[in-house]
């Protein structure tokens, strides 16, 4: 629930400069990548599919992950748009699509910059769109030009006919969308690769027209809502010096933990919130151990996660059912309200009431310890942080939204203007800012994706429709998918390594093993093995104990840090006897 998140940073902030870890584990990278193209992350409304002639769904499988985008997608499709979808796996959204491209992980730049060249060469570009509101496109057409489309035959294992007919379609229905998913994100060209992808929007002119344009994702609601950040410390604070003098909280990348060990002045106390980084962040082996030894570790959760299992002090969290909270999106611009249905069971609280509650403790124990406005009741504390959101909805106060949902009063597609805010003010193909950061000014892509030897399978950590990242582990849902952990292969690599369906495997790396049993399916590719989130069975082994913390190439740029490249961890397996 977003507020109630926020809220730790703000008594934090209340008491003194403190150490956090920045960024994000999710969407860190296109973020970066669409920021430098467009100079901000923008999406249209949902339903605006409907409007769309062709959607292509590029990495993601929102049959499963966003279900309630299907009936946009259906609706479309019913109306006659064509729908498309590249994924590595044929998922539940690729049986569905009217044409499915089987691509080899993380390649998905190169058929990008495939698909521009068929586009240049068919002149399926729009000209107009090209000349008027691009930076850098004399260059990005010597770049794609030049681009040899059976080498990206040969690297994305889609044949050049399919790219072809590929871009094509894409060139010529108009107007055509794409959904950029967070899988071509998750390797180590995953910035590059949406930039690439994204492009395509702009070689074809669709962008800012009602169907067209890039669903990505949005942080425009996050922007207009709360101000929990206004809170500093109390003068007299001593934090980390920036740049310009002023003292500031330390950070770190999300995820980092053996940085986070290696601080100077130490960790004393670890407060985690409303994340489960044993179970969700790379090499949980490591994570473990570093819990271990920071001297006081607190989780504020609801459930007995495997983070709450290494906490010294468990905050028990009241569920979204139990407390008045207000939420907004990433994928939409809709604000709604969160009623309390009932009262917290046992000891339970929200995090705003934990956090009030402790604020008066201090400021009992120790004057002027925190300005944290502690005589404030919850409800208060939402009235005064949602201020500024329930203006640009239109409302004097929070509460309005009780009998009705509000859409934020956002343009249903963006850059209809044209105006970009990026440097030039225009669509940019070539980004200095991209050099600024340390990365190629157009979107270039090496291609090379690390193989070794030891381990030559790629393990894919995938969403399955049963959870929801680490939670609802012990769900009735999950149990569809076996009690015990289930691990996808192809049918041919099985063979070749002589398991059988329902077979005990073992999955090793150089960071440890797991147990799981085989499920054959030849909707996957040869050289990868596919693991559903959360899917670990009753125990509490983590299926990132096997995940290599690996950099992307971008989200530095927005968030402070990259992110997190989890596709590309390898993996060798063999049959338990
Ligand atoms: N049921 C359910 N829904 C969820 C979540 C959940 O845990 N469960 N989590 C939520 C969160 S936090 C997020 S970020 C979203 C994520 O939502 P999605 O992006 O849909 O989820 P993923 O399962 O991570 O990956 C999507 C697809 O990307 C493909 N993929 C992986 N690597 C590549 C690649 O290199 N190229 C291409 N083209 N495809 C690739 C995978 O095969 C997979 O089918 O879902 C949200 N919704
Ligand atoms: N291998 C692999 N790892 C991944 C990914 C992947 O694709 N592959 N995807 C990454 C992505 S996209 C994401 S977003 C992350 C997600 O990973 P996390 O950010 O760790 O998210 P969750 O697993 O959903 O855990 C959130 C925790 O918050 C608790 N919680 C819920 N509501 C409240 C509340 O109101 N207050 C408090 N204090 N706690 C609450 C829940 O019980 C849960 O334990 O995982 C990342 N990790
Ligand atoms: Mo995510």
């Amino acid at each position: 629930m977003v507020f109630q998140a926020e809220v730790w940073k703000t008594i934090f902030n209340s008491i003194g400069y403190f150490t956090t870890m920045a960024g994000t584990p999710c969407e860190a990278t296109g973020l970066d990548a669409l920021t430098l193209n467009y100079g901000a992350c923008k999406k249209p409304v949902p339903a605006d599919m409907l409007n769309s002639g062709l959607i292509i769904i590029w990495g993601t499988n929102p049959a499963w992950t966003a279900s309630h985008q299907m009936r946009y997608i259906f609706g479309a499709q019913e109306a006659g748009a064509k729908i498309i979808v590249i994924d590595p796996i044929l998922t539940a959204t690729a049986a569905r699509s009217d044409l499915y491209l089987q691509i080899r992980p993380g390649m998905d730049g190169q058929l990008a910059l495939g698909m521009a060249k068929v586009l240049l060469e068919r002149n399926l570009i729009n000209h107009e769109f090209l000349e008027e509101h691009t930076c850098g496109w004399p260059e990005y057409r010597k770049y794609i030009a030049a681009i040899d489309l059976e080498q990206v035959a040969s690297v994305t294992g889609i044949p050049s006919e399919d790219i072809h007919e590929l871009a094509c379609l894409y060139g010529t229905a108009k107007p055509a969308t794409i959904w950029l998913g967070m899988g071509p994100q998750r390797s180590i060209n995953g910035g590059q690769n949406c930039r690439a992808i994204d492009s395509l929007a702009a070689l074809t002119g669709n962008i800012g027209k009602p169907g067209g344009n890039v669903h990505y994702v949005t942080l425009e609601p996050w922007m207009k809502a709360g101000k929990y950040n206004e809170y500093k410390p109390p003068s007299g604070s001593i934090g980390v010096l920036a740049n310009d003098g002023v003292y500031c909280n330390r950070t770190l990348g999300t995820g980092r933990f053996l940085d986070l060990a290696a601080m100077d002045p130490p960790i004393q106390l670890l407060w985690v919130a409303g994340r489960n980084p044993v179970a969700q962040d790379p090499d949980s082996t490591t994570i473990r151990k570093i819990l271990e030894q920071i001297p006081m570790v607190v989780v504020a959760d609801q459930y007995m996660t495997a983070t709450a299992q290494m906490a010294d002090f468990l905050l028990p969290i009241a569920s979204p059912f139990e407390f008045e909270d207000v939420v907004i999106s990433f994928w939409h611009y809709g604000v709604a309200l969160n009623e309390q249905a009932i009262l917290p069971l046992g000891e339970c609280k929200s995090d705003l009431a934990i956090m009030l509650q402790l604020a008066r403790i201090l400021e009992e124990l120790e004057p002027g310890f925190t300005n944290f406005p502690a005589k404030q009741t919850p409800s208060e504390w939402l009235e005064q942080e949602l201020h500024q959101l329930c203006n640009t909805l239109g409302i004097a106060n929070y509460n309005e939204l009780r009998d009705q949902y509000i859409q934020m009063n956002m343009p249903p597609v963006p850059w209809h203007d044209c105006q970009f805010l990026t440097p030039s003010g225009k669509y940019e193909f070539f980004s200095t800012l991209a050099q600024d950061h340390g990365l190629a000014s157009l979107p270039e892509i090496d291609g090379i994706q690390p193989t070794s030897e030891s381990y030559p399978l790629r393990l894919f950590t995938v969403r399955s429709y049963a959870a929801l990242n680490s939670q609802c582990r012990d769900s009735p849902r999950l149990s569809h998918l076996g009690k015990t952990s289930l691990v996808l292969l192809n049918p041919e690599l099985a063979k070749y390594k002589n398991i059988g369906e329902d077979d005990n495997i073992k999955i090793y790396n150089q960071f440890g093993e797991l147990q799981m049993r085989a499920v054959l399916s030849s909707g996957i590719q040869r050289d990868m093995v596919v693991v559903f989130i959360n899917n670990t069975g009753n125990n509490m082994e983590e299926l990132n104990s096997l995940i290599a913390l690996t950099e992307t190439d971008m989200g530095h740029i927005v968030s402070d840090y990259k992110g997190m490249s989890y596709n590309n961890s390898f993996v060798n397996i063999v049959r338990m006897e």
